[in-house]
Formats: structure tokens, sequence, C-alpha cells
């Protein structure tokens, strides 16, 4: 036993001193999920606190989600097509909307009719002694700061929907009393009854409506006052929000220019949280549970938590009289389990009670042996439930179970091994014995030794991590802490900062989706809230697509087939969305999809009839095509790229004024509403056709259709340039000059698009500089690493140097990233850490011409880097180097034998290429050898 112990001692040891560049470290445990550090192996994600007395593992499954297999289309959605055209051609965009609102939107899940619920709640106001009243008696009730923009679930009612109250008290003097008042709450989610001293002075319903409301003069009184709001909330966030702008107060003002604001401290009860349904377009992925771990409190000295991304292990270390504490935490894809180990240098010194908890309402936590507990969550109001299991295997000490709790008393070390599954089966289908399969492969997972266990990770991990790396030099920097460099980044040069942001891409593209598992949602696969943004889904009117931006140029390439499995499922859901929706063969997908994999629109017909999600990402797999040069994936696919293709072969109509043929009803994701032709469809719609013949001559396929669409092809709506000089984002000339809006849809042929370049279309490249230009450099966080890639494009290193500083600010409402480097939207969104990485990596190389692009954006600020195992189409891998801004020495290694024609400030070589051979230029790109 003890030889073990010295030997764990020593692996441990020897992890630690092997950590090299590619770093994240920090002096403290994380206080907030966004310090935490993340681990996954694509099923199963958790953040690591790293906590020395209490710590945190909060983890999830990604397969546990709100709602059930459902169909989500409305039937014959189609009749109203054109007519919804029509009001577009005749200007009546209003109207338009407001038809496509009413007929032409995605079923919503079940709703049930709430009228005997609000008739219930609605008890209350009616009351003599009910709490609206002045001297209702409010001493037991909690306490909650009012207002949350962001929803009461941000101040401790997570999960809480339903009736709620809140009182708190104002004063008045004598000389108040004289004129009436106005009280401003703004915005209430979603109905409000508002009472103050006791009468109702107003009520609104719907989370838009600003709430502003007269208080007569008469029903004040000299002292204090009493203000009462009934909240109902039947769905999402909710409670007084007040203003987004949380520098603006809620509170009540006269004429006279006096304010009192009732910011503060409120009491509040929670009257009925049994809500009624309400039918939601789409699903929310759910967290799971979280491991609370509580170790005997002392004093630590030499506290230390990092993640290292060549190892993919997160650690904590630190010292507590004289005994040094250390852990290794780390998510295994090959055992799909995620294992924590806890050490010390001195015999015995390992105690702690360990917890399963969970946010979930229904649970039930149990005792399966002496070492193992169990969890079984069920989500609310869905089809979902998920089982965790927990063992701790000990050298040393004893463990027993205690209340639900496992405590460990005195050992060597304890290895922790945690699994779980839910009753997804797939889109269509639930588990009903899901549990079973679950324990077997606990037990499975349970009887491997922890050491084989992280050997199999750090293989299968090493695998992915280590062809790619990068090294821009400012090593120095890696002795400071990641947060703290983050801080002195907008001031101090950091180069390699930078390398770590893009290499930290890497880790998170295989730690948030693997082979055979879904692909990485708005947030990867981690996600600790109920009512996570944007329900932690997957839109793919930008952020799909963009967590995916990396995959190839940044050589990994087997993870898009988690996004490629995840096109065949909408290519067979999006059939009936094709055909009830336009009457059209192949399928559609609109702006977002879920777990289920709905493919209607949702949400608003202003952004959510948008028909081009399954276009864009077909393009994947093109790209994916041309990196590795190999069509097996186009003939797997053929009949997913074939469908596509018809159905905007049968949607795309004739404008009558122009005589091109356009996409409509649409919008331009997410600005000006429903329209007739955005110009991002036309370019998306373009280059699936092109994805189309080309796959089709590829394999000598379908050589009608193929002409068919090749003669559609220069009829589709061309890119415009406006009266200033922009790339028009519509069909008229409409945009403007003071629109900052954070999506530039219409840049899409410029970046990942490629018809706009500088090769080809030199006025249009000038013109998608304007748009940029125009739209200015701020946005949210995925906006920034948009801009990233944008500026690399257009070969403006200094420009995507700004952006880059831009996306790698500490995070705040303007975006930027947080302590622990994921993107900020805000709130945390992954979109920008990919889009960020690959960004980082269009600076370096580019290939979406018919050339290879050397350091075409090297920005002053890294003048010197080597690179190894940047990809690029063609099917080449290349290292290179650079020193004093200029390049040193480049190799180019051919896996497919392709023709190689590579560009360096403007010098230009052509030669053929034997398949596996490396051939190495140098400075100017005279062959070597
Ligand atoms: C789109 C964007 C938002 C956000 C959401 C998830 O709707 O416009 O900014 O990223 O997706």
């Amino acid at each position: 036993m003890r030889l073990t112990f010295i030997f764990l001692s020593l692996y441990i040891a020897s992890a630690v001193m092997a950590q090299g560049q590619n770093r994240l470290w920090y002096d403290e445990p994380a206080q907030e999920w966004e310090e935490a550090l993340p681990i996954g192996n694509g099923r199963m994600g958790a953040m690591i606190f790293g906590g020395d007395t209490l710590e945190e593992v909060q983890f999830n499954e990604e397969t546990l989600w709100t709602g059930e297999p459902r169909n989500y289309n409305r039937k014959g959605a189609y009749r109203y097509l054109d007519t919804i055209r029509l009001l577009l051609e005749q200007g009546k965009q209003r109207e338009a909307e407001e038809l496509a609102m009413n007929e032409f939107m995605g079923l919503q899940s079940e709703t049930e009719d709430n009228g005997p619920w609000l008739a219930r709640v609605a008890a209350e106001r009616k009351k003599e002694d009910g709490a609206y009243t002045y001297h209702f008696d409010d001493a037991d009730w909690g306490k909650i700061p009012v207002p949350s923009y962001e929803g009461w679930e941000e101040v401790g009612l997570e999960g809480v929907d339903g009736a709620a109250w809140f009182r708190t008290t104002f004063e008045l003097t004598a000389e108040d009393l004289k004129s009436d008042w106005e009280l401003d709450l703004n915005r209430v989610r979603q109905y409000d009854y508002t009472y103050v001293n006791g009468q109702l002075v107003g009520h609104e319903q719907g989370d838009g409506t600003k709430r502003l409301y007269t208080v007569p003069k008469e029903i004040l009184r000299e002292g204090t006052n009493v203000i009462a709001v009934q909240v109902i909330n039947l769905v999402g966030k909710g409670g007084i929000s007040g203003y987004k702008d949380t520098s603006i107060p809620i509170g009540f003002k006269n004429a006279a220019g006096k304010f009192i604001s009732i910011v503060g401290e409120w009491k509040y009860w929670i009257q009925d949280s049994e809500v009624p349904k309400v039918g939601t377009f789409q699903a929310s992925y759910q967290p799971f549970g979280r491991l609370k771990f509580r170790f005997p409190a002392g004093d630590t000295q030499e506290y230390e938590r990092s993640l290292d991304l060549e190892t993919g292990l997160a650690e904590v270390q630190y010292k507590r009289a004289g005994v040094q504490f250390s852990r290794v935490y780390f998510a295994s894809y090959p055992d799909n389990m995620i294992g924590i180990r806890l050490t010390a240098d001195k015999p015995g010194q390992i105690s702690f009670g360990l917890a399963m908890e969970t946010k979930h309402e229904k649970h039930q936590i149990w005792k399966v042996d002496e070492q193992t507990l169990a969890m079984t969550v069920d989500v609310k109001g869905g089809a979902l439930e998920g089982t965790s299991f927990l063992t701790v295997k000990l050298d040393g000490g004893t463990i027993t179970e205690q209340d639900g709790q496992l405590q460990v008393r005195d050992a060597h070390s304890a290895d922790i091994y945690l699994t779980g599954a839910t009753n997804y089966g797939d889109y269509k289908t639930l588990v009903p014995d899901y549990i079973a399969p679950a324990q077997a492969h606990h037990q499975k997972v349970k009887k491997k030794t922890f050491s084989k266990l992280l050997k199999n990770h750090q293989q299968d991990y090493r695998q992915l991590f280590s062809r790619f790396s990068i090294d821009l030099g400012g090593e120095a920097q890696r002795d400071i802490p990641t947060d703290e460099r983050l801080h002195r980044f907008e001031s101090a040069a950091d180069p390699d900062l930078v390398a770590l942001y893009m290499q930290f891409g890497r880790y998170l593209q295989i730690a948030s989706a693997r082979e055979g598992t879904h692909p990485a949602n708005l947030q990867g696969v981690w996600n600790p809230w109920l009512e996570p943004s944007w329900g932690s889904k997957y839109t793919t009117n930008i952020n799909l697509e963009m967590n995916y931006w990396p995959t190839e140029i940044l050589n990994l390439p087997e993870l898009h087939h988690s996004l490629f499995q995840m096109i065949r499922e909408l290519s067979e859901a999006g059939r009936e969305t094709a055909r009830e929706y336009y009457h059209a063969r192949g399928w559609v997908l609109h702006h977002n999809t879920d777990v289920w994999r709905g493919t209607a629109p949702i949400n608003n017909s202003n952004h959510g009839i948008w028909p081009t999600g399954g276009a864009w990402l077909l393009t994947h797999l093109w790209e994916h095509y041309l990196f590795n040069q190999d069509p097996k994936i186009i003939a797997e696919y053929y009949d997913v790229i074939k469908g596509a293709t018809l159905f905007f072969k049968d949607v795309l109509v004739k404008d009558e004024q122009t005589g091109w043929l356009v996409s409509t009803p649409s919008n331009s994701p997410e600005y000006g509403g429903l329209v007739k032709g955005p110009t991002m469809d036309h370019q998306i719609i373009r280059a699936l056709f092109g994805v189309f013949s080309e796959s089709a001559k590829l394999l000598g396929k379908d050589t009608a259709l193929r002409d068919s669409i090749q003669t559609m092809l220069p009829q589709i709506a061309p890119n415009q340039i406006g009266q200033y000089g922009q790339l028009q984002e519509w069909m008229e000339d409409l945009d403007d000059p003071d629109n900052k809006h954070r999506h530039v849809s219409h840049l899409w042929g410029l970046h990942p698009g490629n018809e706009i370049n500088a090769d080809d279309t030199p006025e249009l490249v000038e013109a998608a500089k304007q748009s940029l230009r125009m739209r200015g450099d701020d946005g949210t966080g995925w906006s920034l690493a948009w801009k990233i890639n944008f500026w690399a494009r257009l070969k403006d290193a200094q420009h995507t140097y700004t952006m880059i500083k831009m996306l790698l600010r500490p995070a705040s409402k303007a975006g930027g990233s947080y302590p622990n480097l994921f993107d900020a939207h805000p709130p945390f969104q992954i979109d920008g850490n990919f889009g960020g990485a690959a960004g980082i990596g269009e600076m370096l190389l580019q290939s979406h011409t018919t050339f290879v692009d050397v350091l075409p954006a090297l920005p002053r600020e890294l003048p010197q880097g080597e690179v190894r195992g940047l990809k690029a189409r063609g099917g080449f891998e290349i290292d290179l180097k650079w020193f004093d801004n200029h390049l040193q020495q480049i190799s180019v290694k051919s896996n497919a034998g392709k023709p190689l024609k590579l560009r360096y400030e403007g010098k230009v070589v052509e030669i053929p290429t034997k398949k596996n051979k490396t051939y190495t230029f140098d400075t100017t790109l005279n062959l070597l050898k």
C-alpha cells in the first residue's frame, strides 16, 4: 500500500513539472462559475472551482435538455407563403410579419389553460388583509435585491416560475404630498399588479411594456409608504427587471424633479410556483448536478489551480500545516467518465465529506454501496431524466455513507469516478431503461485503476492536441496568473497570451464535442443554469458555425463529425419543414435548433424566418473535403447536399423588379426584419450551389440537375455596392452608416465564404471594408471574433490585432473574456472562443482562394513565432517560422499530392507535389528541399 502511495505522489509531482507553456493558472480558488476551469469529454463537462476547504465540481451531461420528441412543424404553413411574399413585395413589412407570426412560425410545446391558476393566485389580491395591504406583516418573508435585470433567477430564485409578491417601503414628507407622483419600474417579467399603500396603481402584461404608473397624492402618506407588487411569471426569467443599464434606478418621481429610488433589498414571498405549462418553440440545455467537497478547515499556503492544455488535466495544489495536497481532474472520452484524484505528500492526510447536489427540484440521491452514491434528476415539465454515479476508492483510511453523503477519513489518497447518462435515445426516441446500462457502464469504469483511466485519457487527448503547436515568444508572462495577464493585456504586450488563447480554443474544441457526440452548443457542454440564455441551444445564423471555424485550420478534422452527424439528422427532420412551409423538396433549417432537431421558424417572424441555416452548415462538409481531400465525406453526405440544393431550386423566386432569383421571405440576421432577398442568403445559396455542382462532378452524378443549377447560379441576385461605397445588406440601398448592429451578415461572402476576395473581386473587398468600418469594432464576444476573421481576410494586420485585443479584454458589457478565458457575449457563450482561435489562425495562414497565403495579416505586435501543424485547403499541413516580422522558413507537407501555390508578400511559387512529401522554402519562397 505504501508503495502505491509513493508512486501516486511521484506521478502527480511529475505531471506538475511537465507543464509547459499551454497552461491557465490562478493563485486563488474560483468564486464565480466563469472563473472555474472547464474539463470535458464531449459528453460530460465539468467546471472545477478548486476550493481548498469547500470544493465544487459542477457537471453536465450533453443530452439532458428540457422538452421531448414532438412535432415542431405547422401543417400547411405554405398556404401563406405567397401572401407573405406579396406583402413584402408591396412594401408592407409589418403586415407580412404579422401574418407570418400567426401562420408561419413553428409549433410550440403544449400550453396548458392557465385560467384557473391565474384565478387562484388572484385571490390574494382580493383578500381583505392580502399581501398588497399597507399593514400586512411581511416580517417572515425572505429578502431579495430588486431590481434584477437578468431575472430573479440571478438573485436566488433559480428554477422558480409562478406568482410572487415583493414589498418595500419609502418615506415622504408633508411637502411631497402636494402633488401626484410617477412610479417607474421599467420592465417586469411578465405580469405585475402594483400597489401603493394598498391601492392598485397599475397592471401590465408582457416583458416588453414599460411600467410607468401615476400615483395620486390622495393615497400617499407622510412618513412611511408601502409598495407591494405581485409578479406573475409563467415561463423564463422572472421578476422586477428595471433597466438593462443597471445604473438607471427604478423609483418615484414628481413634477418638481424629486426622485426617490426604490433600488435595494425588498421582502418577497413565493405565493405559488405550480404554474401551468407554457409552450416554448425549442428546448433548453440543462445542468445536471454538482459534487460538493468539504475538507477540514486550515491555513492554506502556496495555493495554485491550473489547467494544462497539453495534458488535458486540471490541477489544484496547496500546502497546509507542512503537508502538500494535490488534486488532478480530467474528463475521459475513451472511458466516458470524470476522474478526480486527491493525494498528499504525507500518509493518512486525506479527509473530506462529499455530497451530490442538483438544482432540479425533482431528484433522488441514494446509496448504491459503501463507496458509491447515485443521483437521478428529473427535468421539470420534460421527458428527460438522468442518473449519475459517483464512486470513491481509497488507499488507506475509511469511508462511510451518512445521510446521503460520503465521509472519508485519513486516507493516503482518494480516487473519484463520476459517470452519468440520460434516457435520451436520439432526437426521435427516449430509452425506457437507461439506468441499467448506465450502472453497468459505471461498474466497468470502476473496475479500472485510476492510473489506467488517466493513461487512456492522456493518450486519447494528446493525439489530438499535440498535432499543432504555436510559440509567439514572450514566455516570461507565463509566471503571471492568467486572470492577471488578461488585465495587463489591455496595456502591455503578451504575445504568449495570444498563443494560449488559440490553444485554449483547441482544448475547448476537444473537450466540448467528439466523434459520436452532439456538437458543441452555445456553451459547449458547460452550463450551470436552469434557464440558460438562448436555451444554450444551437443558433445557426452564426453561432453554431463559428464553433467549427477552427476545426480544420487548427488540425482537428475528426471533430467536425459531431457537426456532420447533426447535419444528417437536421436533413431528415427538415424535410417536413420544407414540405409544410415551402411546398418544396429537400430540407431546410431556420435560425435555431435543439437536441430534438427542431427546424421550423421560432421566436419571432422578424428574425426567425431565415431559411439558409442548413445551407450554411453544409459548407462545412465541403470545407472538410477541401482541407482533407477525401471524397468519402462527400459521397457519404451527397444526398444531404442534394436535398438542400433541391430546396433552394424550388424556393428561389424571380424578382419582378430586377429579374434576379431571390430568397424571400427571409431576414439579414438579426436586423431589418422580414424582407425579400437579404444579401447573406444569396451568398450562402451561391456557395451551396457551388458545393453541389462540385460534389456532383466529383461523384459523376446528376448531370441534368447540375446543369440546371449552373444555369440558375448567375441569375441569383448579386452583391451590390451602395451609396456609401458599402456592400449592401439588402437588395435596396438601405444601409445606415450609424447602424452598429453586432451581426455583419452581408459580409458572409468575405468570411466564412470566399466569393469576396482581393484576387477576384477587389471592388467588393473595398465595399466590404467600408461596411465593416460603418459597423464599427464594438460587438458581443462572437461579433468581435468574427471581426478578427474579417480583418484578417481583408489583410489588415493591425486592425486584426485591434480586434484580438478587444476579444481578450476582461469581460464587460462590451464582450471580452472571463477570468477562465471563456468568451463573454456576455453572458458566457463559447462561439467567441472558437471564432477567436480561428481568426488568429487566419492571421497566419489563409487558403480560401487558389493561393496558400503565408502570414497574410501579421501584426507588428507578433514579430516572431513558430507554428507547427496549421492546415491549408488542398490537403497541406504547414510548419512556419518568422522573425522580425519576416518569414524565415516554411515547410509544407502534402497529404494529398495536389499542386501547391504558395504566396508570400506578393511572391508566388507554384509546384506540383507528391503525396506525403514535405517541401521546405526559405524567406523568399525558394524551395530548399
Ligand atoms: C443570435 C445572436 C445573439 C446571440 C444568440 C445566441 O441570436 O444575435 O447575439 O448570440 O444568437
